[in-house]
């Protein structure tokens, strides 16, 4: 006799083939419109489903999953990242969590690259006039940016999507420079042409754009504190499409209206979901709404790993891409 199907909810709408593909697997419930789910509406979902798929917008804190019905046996989140899931206190209570590791990478350094480009050629200024209509035509000495060949590049977190970034980078004409917890092995950094530092302030002295792509975690909270940032150069931009929190908002929004610093090119905030609204309207900052791995590829592809993560529980196994609290 076929065993009962494992009751899924998903928390957002997702793109269509993916919930189509998890309702013909499993009993599942999904959103009729976008909107985030409030906490009483995940305290509900946690106390029905056997699975629950949730996403960035859902805090699945110590409270919540205190909450939680004994049949909640796997948070299966939509998205590498998982930093809004308290995983430490969900493997206590026995619930495994999975994520979307690998389907991120590229597009989000693509990401990576189009802010660097952004902010260096001053695209946000150029886009300003155009928009407007107050272009006065072409001029010699006009939006002169500067040029990303021959620039230092000093990555912070050197996993798969800082390695995706430091070979387009270096396709650039960039020099590869990176901190990480762990250096790489020597035929990775040899392959990438990638110089490794040790400390991080000496690292981010000396570079002319800085990315940050380490996860958010207690040890990589504001890892670019107000002190570390008055190390970077003023000519220098700094890029982060990783987590608001790693980055000092404040300090770098009190930095760049000083012209402290040449630039910024964010896609992650510290403050909200508006963004800073002093970095709002600087000139030198190119500021996007958590784009980075919006593509139509990448999101059906996170889906089809969540229905694998699923999938590979509900036969009795572990999820491929369980993650555990020690990998914070
Ligand atoms: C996703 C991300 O869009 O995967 C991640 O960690 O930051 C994003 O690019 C988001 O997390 C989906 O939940």
């Amino acid at each position: 006799m076929p065993s009962k199907r494992l009751s899924v909810v998903v928390t957002r709408r997702l793109p269509e083939a993916v919930e189509t593909r998890l309702s013909e697997l499993f009993n599942v419930t999904l959103r009729d419109d976008d909107r985030p789910m409030s906490r009483a509406e995940l305290v509900e979902a946690m106390q029905t489903a056997d699975v629950l798929v949730p996403t960035i917008t859902d805090q699945i804190d110590g409270g919540l999953l205190g909450q939680a019905g004994d049949q909640l046996k796997l948070i299966a989140n939509f998205g590498a990242g998982f930093d809004h899931i308290d995983v430490a206190t969900a493997r206590q209570r026995g619930i495994l969590v999975s994520n979307t590791p690998g389907v991120v990478t590229e597009d989000t350094a693509d990401m990576v690259m189009a802010l660097m480009l952004g902010v260096t050629r001053r695209m946000q200024e150029g886009l300003s006039v155009m928009q407007e209509g107050s272009w006065e035509g072409w001029s010699p000495t006009a939006f002169l940016g500067g040029r990303l060949g021959g620039r230092r590049l000093g990555i912070l977190g050197m996993g798969r999507i800082g390695q995706a970034v430091a070979r387009r980078a270096a396709a650039f004409g960039m020099q590869i420079h990176y901190h990480n917890r762990r250096r790489l092995r020597p035929e990775i950094e040899d392959s990438l042409q990638a110089t490794y530092w040790d400390s991080i302030d000496q690292m981010v002295a000396r570079m002319d754009v800085v990315s940050v792509n380490c996860p958010s975690t207690p040890s990589t909270y504001h890892l670019l504190n107000a002190r570390r940032l008055k190390l970077m150069k003023p000519t220098a931009v700094l890029i982060n499409t990783s987590r608001g929190e790693v980055v000092d908002e404040n300090a770098l929004s009190r930095m760049l209206k000083a012209s402290e610093l040449a630039g910024a090119g964010l896609d992650v905030y510290e403050h909200g979901l508006q963004g800073n609204p002093d970095l709002r309207n600087l000139p030198n900052v190119v500021m996007l709404p958590h784009m980075g791995s919006a593509t139509e590829e990448g999101r059906i592809e996170m889906g089809e790993k969540v229905i694998i993560n699923v999938k590979t529980f509900a036969d009795g196994h572990r999820p491929p891409d369980q993650v555990l609290p020690a990998m914070l």
